[in-house]
């Protein structure tokens, strides 16, 4: 399989050459795709050394599939471009996710989607991912009516710059500012742009994309996304009602039963999911399983994942491996 990193320099897609190497995808040539300025440097991987080479020579090179990771003007403009040349994208910005034509895909959940004509494939937002890999069995079995969704969510997922940022607060050098305000013993409530509506777009990828996801526009979800000087992932305090009701030792069963899902929920001993012990690992952490008391039928859970790996690289990998896994590629 001939692969190509679009952003293969950057967080996301240096993840993704990680996972590619750990979980032995099958590939024969890698395509490391970077801007001009690194064009000519070498890549390790699987103890070779690949040359990153820019997009139009990718795109000549033809290769089988392109996993993306490198902002929504670069996949608008060249995602096509390589589709025509008869390359699989998948992609990991916003760019296509809604567009009705486009599959939206977390393979443990709807890789049943996926065809061989599917030819640019989005990848969802991190928090949008972990929170379907927990919400849909409990869905499945009890249908969901609403969800509302507070996230703590990780510097490293707006990028290198906000990284940067928060290390130089805590070594008291000034520095470029990825945010508006220090973040570092900071919270913001201030995830991406803000929209005409008061919501910030990464809000409203929470509201949008599950039900994309699930089939299923019949549920409401609100979302406050809020950025925390963490580095390990992302963690998500979410409230959800069901249409009917549960009992908590079945809803802890069908998440110990879901591929993908570890519940650590002990109070005797304070187990519960944090972003230190998410990191770098690629399951989706529940615990803080409880009843809401104040209304019927609602549940309150905490879930976290490292946001580069399930949240992004390792999603992309998976999405590519059930696509040569089903012979779509
Ligand atoms: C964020 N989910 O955390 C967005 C993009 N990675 O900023």
């Amino acid at each position: 399989m001939k692969v190509a990193i679009v952003g293969a320099t950057g967080m996301v897609g240096n993840v993704m050459l990680k996972v590619l190497a750990e979980r032995n995808f099958p590939i024969t040539e890698l395509i490391p795709v970077a801007s001009q300025k690194s064009v000519g440097k070498t890549i390790p991987f699987n103890g070779k050394e690949f040359t990153v080479v820019n997009l139009a020579t990718a795109v000549e090179m033809k290769p089988d599939i392109a996993l993306f990771s490198a902002g929504g003007d670069t996949s608008m403009e060249w995602a096509p471009k390589f589709a025509a040349a008869g390359t699989t994208v998948i992609d990991n910005s916003s760019a296509w996710r809604m567009d009705p034509t486009k599959k939206l895909v977390v393979p443990e959940i709807n890789g049943d989607v996926l065809t061989s004509e599917d030819k640019i494939i989005a990848n969802p937002n991190c928090s949008t991912i972990q929170l379907v890999m927990a919400l849909a069995p409990l869905h499945k079995k009890y249908q969901m009516k609403r969800v509302v969704i507070s996230t703590y969510q990780s510097v490293s997922g707006t990028g290198v710059k906000a990284v940067q940022q928060l290390d130089n607060e805590e070594a008291g050098v000034e520095g470029e500012m990825a945010y508006p305000h220090k973040i570092g013993r900071n919270a913001l409530p201030h995830c991406d742009v803000f929209l005409e509506n008061g919501y910030t777009k990464e809000e409203m990828k929470l509201v949008k994309e599950p039900k994309k996801i699930l089939r299923d526009d019949t549920f409401s979800v609100t979302a406050t996304a809020v950025r925390i000087p963490t580095a390990g992932g992302h963690s998500e305090a979410v409230n959800v009602q069901f249409e009917n009701d549960f009992d908590l030792s079945e809803v802890r069963q069908i998440l110990s039963d879901t591929d993908g899902i570890v519940v650590q929920d002990d109070l005797a001993t304070n187990l519960y999911p944090m972003p230190i012990t998410a990191h770098e690992k690629d399951e989706v952490f529940v615990g803080r399983i409880r009843r809401d008391e104040s209304q019927e039928n609602t549940l309150n859970l905490w879930i976290v994942a490292d946001n580069l790996r399930k949240g992004a690289a390792t999603n992309t990998v998976q999405i590519a491996e059930y696509l040569v896994a089903h012979k779509l590629v």
